[in-house]
């Protein structure tokens, strides 16, 4: 097969293929978007009952690991701060925590426990921006942001207190949980830092902080949004067309990281949930293109993961139970799929998933006099393939009863 996976210690990641995004904190409580405290210009004071409220009384680590497993998850990555710079774990640098709320409790350590306990790996997500420390510019997520307005704002704030602030809780995250096999930063932006305060050069000190993390976790992986190279990239909320290339063209490991609904903070009255037959195509869609798909959910104020969600995420674990072989551990093929159709592939394993029914009988050029034995994947059940001479016309499979939704062939085949 031609895909690449990263060697060592981060192979795993491709065989992983598959994994779940959460998305918790102060948001969740406001329940319309993890950005409302940016986009509704809320003042620190606007924003505090949510601290006063946090209380998540029905979290259960181990429900959403079970879920994450269930829905044929095999990693979890948690947002240990989002940009509003509330810390979901006990950090000695700040009072913005949970530690400090009505909850009282780490959230972090049980949820890493939980999570291991069931063989899932683990993953940090950790926001970069931080729109509760004093130091953090106003306005600094705004890249464009260059006017006189913006630098009075920030004259008196000092970027690289903030900086080591950041730095300092990294190293935390990393120390104080064991192993962690992921971290993923968000976000950074070219060219616009040492415009942010009076006080010279400041920024995230993206290779300090990079060498740091590879120095506490050698076996981790890094994502793309330091400004600096990382271990795989990150689309968001689309699906690249093909396998990601470097310019010498070997592969570029990628992970699209997708929502349910449009928002990664739980959204209540957000009824645009994409349907468990979508999201399994994108999945099937993301190794067929040689990456991974980061699902996410947004757990609510009570630590819940609400009902619609998890009604989605066991559908899509119904399918990768009969499916994951196609999954796991599998990249793109070097044959090309008929209309409406993926191919993954692994060794001499070939998968076609049909993403629409055609009709009873299906052409797949290219496979004449090379497919062994045909079978769908669901349930062993034999498929009869007809081999037409090379020229003629490409093999045919003729099947015997039109099956719903993504179904999966499995096809052992001679490589051309
Ligand atoms: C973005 C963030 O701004 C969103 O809130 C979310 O965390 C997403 C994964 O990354 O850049």
């Amino acid at each position: 097969m031609s895909n690449a996976s990263p060697t060592g210690d981060h192979a795993w990641f491709a065989e992983s293929r598959f994994g779940m995004f959460v998305h918790w904190g102060l948001y969740s409580l406001a329940a319309r978007h993890e950005w409302v405290k940016n986009r509704e210009r809320l003042t620190d004071e606007d924003y505090q009952p949510y601290f006063d409220h946090f209380d998540p009384d029905l979290h259960d680590p181990d429900e959403w690991a079970r879920l994450a497993q269930a829905a044929g998850m095999r990693y979890l990555v948690i947002t240990t701060k989002h940009h509003d710079g509330f810390c979901l774990w006990d950090s000695a640098h700040t009072d913005y925590k949970v530690t400090n709320t009505p909850y009282g409790k780490d959230l972090i350590a049980p949820l890493v426990k939980a999570v291991r306990d069931r063989g899932i790996r683990i993953g940090f997500y950790h926001s970069l921006l931080d729109w509760h420390h004093p130091q953090f510019p106003v306005d600094g997520h705004h890249p464009q942001r260059d006017d006189e307005e913006f630098k009075a704002a920030n004259a008196d704030r000092d970027m690289t207190q903030y900086t080591d602030y950041l730095h300092a809780q990294v190293r935390e995250l990393l120390t104080g949980y064991g192993r962690i096999d992921y971290l993923f930063f968000d976000f950074s932006y070219e060219g616009r830092p040492d415009t942010w305060n009076g006080k010279g050069r400041a920024d995230w000190r993206s290779e300090e902080l990079l060498a740091m993390v590879r120095q506490l976790q050698p076996g981790i992986l890094v994502n793309d949004r330091l400004d600096i190279p990382g271990d795989f990239v990150t689309p968001e909320q689309y699906q690249p067309d093909a396998p990601l290339r470097a310019a010498d063209g070997s592969p570029v490991p990628w992970e699209v990281c997708q929502t349910l609904n449009g928002s990664w903070g739980y959204d209540r009255d957000n009824l645009d949930d994409k349907s468990p037959d979508l999201l399994i195509r994108m999945l099937v869609d993301t190794v067929a293109k040689d990456g991974n798909l980061l699902l996410n959910v947004g757990p609510t104020g009570r630590g819940l993961i609400d009902p619609r969600a998890e009604r989605t995420f066991r559908a899509i674990g119904e399918w990768t139970r009969l499916h994951g072989r196609a999954v796991y551990g599998c990249g793109p093929s070097e044959f090309t799929a008929p209309p409406d159709c993926r191919y993954t592939q692994r060794g001499d394993r070939l998968y076609l998933h049909l993403f629409a029914w055609p009709f009873g009988h299906l052409q797949l050029p290219g496979l004449a006099g090379r497919v062994r034995y045909a079978q769908f994947l669901h349930d062993a059940s034999e498929i009869a393939v007809q081999s037409i001479a090379e020229g003629q016309a490409p093999d045919t499979t003729r099947m015997s009863a039109p099956p719903a939704g993504t179904l999966t062939l499995r096809l052992p085949v001679r490589r051309p």
